[in-house]
Parts: structure tokens; sequence; C-alpha cells
């Protein structure tokens, strides 16, 4: 069997799974909003997320496999909302979902078909995927927009940041990416780099998640310089759902 047609089978049957990833409120001190992050369980030879996304996306899976992920998490969605729960879930959206002429109209049907749990789920896209095709890519974030859903900016800082570009996208939210993050007390060029991100970041109206957080030097420095939101190991890692309602159910 070849890897493309086991994932086909996987998406049509309930083979993968969806992890979440909490983020703290440094504001707050509460749990606000979840990241979705896409496994594979029970291969014998581990997938990494990224190489499954590759392959899906070389082989046009990446349509029914980002109908599964919707999906799911709007199922998510409702189910943490049954617990008492109110906060949203980001979802993971790739180059060639917004190539497809009609992703946003697909996106709100679907939202509508989960009619009492609409809302609450949040895309994520990078700025390397949209330099792919700016114009169609820009064209969809702004019917997404259009149609309620918030869009936030992944691995903000990695690869070629042009902001001049980004400032034209209707996001509400930049991601800084770990490998900005991940040395932040041993290196002041980025902890330099992370300051004047936030300041400009929050004078262009953005709120500001800090990616890949694992320990609490750096969760103090980001709360000194007015960082929004972290997300990291320091917390945990992304679960599956049961485990994550039980790491809720564990927080003070
Ligand atoms: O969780 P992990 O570090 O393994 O994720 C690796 C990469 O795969 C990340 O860049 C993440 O954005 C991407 N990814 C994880 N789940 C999904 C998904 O459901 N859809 C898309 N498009 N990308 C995902
Ligand atoms: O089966 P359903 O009624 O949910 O499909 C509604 C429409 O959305 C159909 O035209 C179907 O082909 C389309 N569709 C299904 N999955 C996707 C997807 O992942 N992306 C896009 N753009 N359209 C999809
Ligand atoms: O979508 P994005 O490219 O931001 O994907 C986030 C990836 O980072 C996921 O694969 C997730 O498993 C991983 N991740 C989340 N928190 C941490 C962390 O604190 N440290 C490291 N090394 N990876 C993390
Ligand atoms: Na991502
Ligand atoms: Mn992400």
């Amino acid at each position: 069997l070849t890897m493309v047609s086991e994932l086909r089978h996987a998406i049509d049957n309930n083979g993968l799974a969806l992890y979440l990833q909490p983020k703290l409120s440094l504001k707050s001190g509460t749990i606000d909003g979840f990241e979705a992050l896409m496994r594979w369980p029970g291969r014998e030879q581990p997938v990494r997320a990224d190489e499954l996304i590759a392959l899906a996306e070389q082989s046009g899976l990446i349509k029914p496999l980002t109908r599964w992920v919707l999906q799911e998490a709007l199922e998510m969605r409702g189910r943490l909302r049954d617990l008492g729960f109110e906060t949203g879930i980001a979802v993971n959206i790739s180059p060639n979902n917004l190539r497809e002429p009609d992703f946003a109209v697909f996106v709100q049907r679907l939202m509508q078909s989960y009619h009492s749990h609409t809302g609450g789920i949040t895309f994520e896209v990078t700025e390397t995927s949209m330099m792919q095709d700016p114009l169609n890519s820009l064209k969809a974030l702004n019917s997404l927009h259009a149609a309620g859903i918030p869009i936030s900016i992944d691995d903000f800082g990695s690869g070629y940041s042009s902001l001049s570009y980004i400032k034209q996208l209707p996001a509400s939210e930049i991601k800084i990416d770990r490998s900005l993050i991940s040395d932040l007390s041993d290196r002041e060029q980025d902890r330099v780099i992370v300051r004047t991100t936030i300041d400009m970041c929050h004078s262009l109206g953005y709120t500001v998640v800090a990616e890949g957080v694992e320990d609490e030097a750096t969760l103090k420095l980001l709360e000194e310089m007015g960082c929004d939101l972290i997300q990291g190991y320091l917390l945990t890692r992304p679960l599956p759902f049961d485990e994550m309602i039980n790491w809720l159910s564990d927080q003070p």
C-alpha cells in the first residue's frame, strides 16, 4: 500500500487524530483558546505532521483532509462549550486550501451545518504560504474574514516577512515563531527583536502570541514585554481531546 492510499484510508476511516494545545493569556492568567494539530497515530512508522500535510498537498488529499480537520475542530468546539469552556480553536490552513476558488463558501457551509456551535474557529496561515499565490490567498482570506472567521498569522519572523504585505491581510493576531522564542533568555538580540515586534504589532492593532515557550524565565520575559498570549511545552504538549479536558480540570 502506498502512503497516499494509506492516508486516503485514514481520512475516510477516522484514522487521524486532532490534538489540542492550549494558549495562556498573560493578562488574565487563564486558558484562552487552543491550536488544533493533526496526528496520525497507530502507524508503525510515525509520520510527522508537516510531512503528512506536504503529502496531502502533493496528492490532492488536502481538501478532504482539511474538511476532516474542520469538522473535528467544530465538533470539539461544541464539546468544550458543553463542558463550560467558551474558548475557541485555531486550525492551520494550507496554501492549497486558500487557492481553492470556493474555499470560503465551503467553510461557511460547513459552519452552518454545525449551526449551534458556529463561531470560535480561527484560521492560522503562514506568511510563507501566502507568498506562493498572494492575490488569490488574499481574496480567500478576505472572504473568510467577511464571513466572521478570525485570521492569525503563524510563524511570524521566520522566512521572509513582508510587513507591507501582511498589513493588507485581514488578520487580528500574530504568532511569533518559535525560533525567536526558544533562546529568549540567552540571546539579547532575540529579546530586542521580540520586544520590538510586540510593540510594533500592538501599534498595528494585533493580538500577539508567542509560540514555543518552554520555561518560566521565557514566560516572565514575555510578560514584561507585554505579550498577550503564550503557547508551548511549558503549559503542555498538544494532547488528545480527552487528555486536554483532564489537563484543564487540573489547572488552578
Ligand atoms: O504539531 P507539529 O509540530 O508536528 O506540526 C508540524 C507542522 O504541521 C506545523 O507547521 C503545523 O502548522 C502543521 N499542521 C499540523 N496540523 C495541521 C493541520 O491540521 N493542517 C495544516 N494545514 N497544517 C497542520
Ligand atoms: O458535501 P457538502 O454538501 O458538504 O459539500 C458542499 C460543497 O463543498 C460541494 O460542492 C463540495 O464539492 C464542496 N467541498 C467539499 N469539500 C471541500 C473542500 O475541502 N474545499 C472546497 N473548496 N470545497 C469542498
Ligand atoms: O503551526 P505551527 O508551525 O506553529 O506548529 C506548531 C508546532 O510546534 C507543532 O508541531 C507543535 O507540536 C510544536 N510545539 C508546540 N509547542 C512547542 C514547544 O514549546 N517547543 C517545541 N520545540 N515545539 C513546540
Ligand atoms: Na502552523
Ligand atoms: Mn500554528
